[in-house]
């Protein structure tokens, strides 16, 4: 008896070809698929399915931060640093704020430009296609194909603070945020939900004046955020500290257990403070590994697609068998208060089950 789930839509020879030149390391066979991902076509889905078992090696680094502040800069000083290593590089630059591939992203191709020609270097640019959930879910995706493909360091950059660029830099084993001198506010600009997600800070265009002041702000708020965190047993982060069990720690970033956060100085565009920065990924890395952080960021990350994707198909089966007209209608009768919406979205699921 076939197992259901081991055929996927767009099961075609097409898709299982696109997967084996992937893994053979075919890199427009690559380019291929990630434009399929993009576009949501069936064969990405086969493929991506193909790809699966052969993924989880490279070590995701997410790098983000207010704009402007040097992230493609440094991503490209870190690539360098990688190659002379003899990693191969991928390079994922995802601006959720331009529906086009706009300026932000333009900039990022001339920054970016004296790494192309190495054949051990990869770049690709993504841009939001109205979801920003989608876009999520396809950088992801685009990830998980260059994983398979082979590609030792995966850098995944997300331009901006906010809460979607936050979850895609989630979907990283290591998050840096990157900050800059002269922003303003600098502690204002990392209020909004960054600091609890950086597991390394880099304090970029250390040239310009301000710079150990930012590091000075940075230091004190990391220590306001997490002088407990600190205390926590290693792997114990998600029990928070004692006497406040209903408070689960956010995942990772200052308040990983035992992990503090390390400052690195750097100047992107001369590639200085840029050694530093990739020996500060590793030990990242090097503690998740032994403090078992590096099974459970996996085991959460899973979790949390497997629960995305089930919405997913769930709302979509329900939206199918109940027809877009009877959505429409059951947004009138809330309109009409008639009935509320927790009640009227019970009601409706359980047409599924009649
Ligand atoms: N002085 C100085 N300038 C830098 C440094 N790093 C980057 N820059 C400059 O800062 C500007 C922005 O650099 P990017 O690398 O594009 O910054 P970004 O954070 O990727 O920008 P967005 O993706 O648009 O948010 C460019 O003009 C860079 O040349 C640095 O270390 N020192
Ligand atoms: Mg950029």
């Amino acid at each position: 008896v076939a197992d259901p789930a081991a055929a996927p839509a767009g099961a075609t020879p097409a898709a299982a070809n696109l997967a084996a030149a992937t893994l053979a390391g075919d890199r427009r066979a690559l380019a291929r698929l990630l434009t399929r991902i993009e576009n949501g076509a069936p064969e990405a889905e086969a493929a991506l399915a193909a790809l699966f078992a052969h993924t989880g090696r490279a070590h995701l680094v997410g790098i983000t931060g207010p704009p402007g502040t040097g992230k493609s800069s440094l991503v490209s000083a870190l690539a360098r640093v990688y190659r002379q290593r003899q990693a191969s590089v991928a390079i994922v630059a995802v601006d959720p704020s331009s529906p086009f591939t706009g300026g932000a992203i333009l900039g990022d191709r001339i920054r970016m430009r004296d790494l192309a020609g190495d054949p051990g270097i990869f770049i690709r640019s993504m841009a939001s296609r109205g979801s920003l959930g989608g876009l999520a879910r396809a950088t992801a995706d685009v990830v998980r194909a260059l994983d398979a493909a082979g590609f030792d360091k995966i850098l995944i950059e997300t331009v901006g603070a906010g809460q979607s660029e936050v979850d895609i830099a989630r979907a990283a084993l290591t998050t840096v945020v990157v900050e800059a001198p002269g922003l303003g506010d600098d502690v204002q600009a990392i209020k909004a939900g960054l600091l609890e997600v950086a597991d390394v800070l880099a304090v970029n265009k250390a040239d310009l004046p301000g710079a150990e002041a930012a590091v000075r702000a940075l230091r004190a708020s990391l220590d306001l955020a997490s002088p407990a965190a600190r205390r926590w047993a290693p792997g114990d982060g998600h029990h928070g500290p004692p006497g406040h069990a209903g408070t689960p720690a956010p995942p990772g970033g200052a308040a990983a257990a035992g992990w503090a956060v390390p400052i690195v100085s750097t100047v992107a565009t001369e590639g200085r403070g840029a050694d530093d920065l990739a020996a500060a990924l590793d030990r990242h890395r090097a503690y998740l590994a032994a403090t078992g952080g590096l099974a459970q960021r996996e085991r959460e990350r899973l979790s949390h697609e497997l629960e995305a994707r089930l919405r997913d198909q769930l709302l979509e089966d329900l939206t199918r068998r109940l027809g877009a007209e009877a959505l429409a209608g059951a947004v009138e009768r809330l309109l009409a208060r008639e009935i509320d919406p927790a009640s009227m979205a019970r009601a409706l699921a359980a047409q599924l089950n009649a």
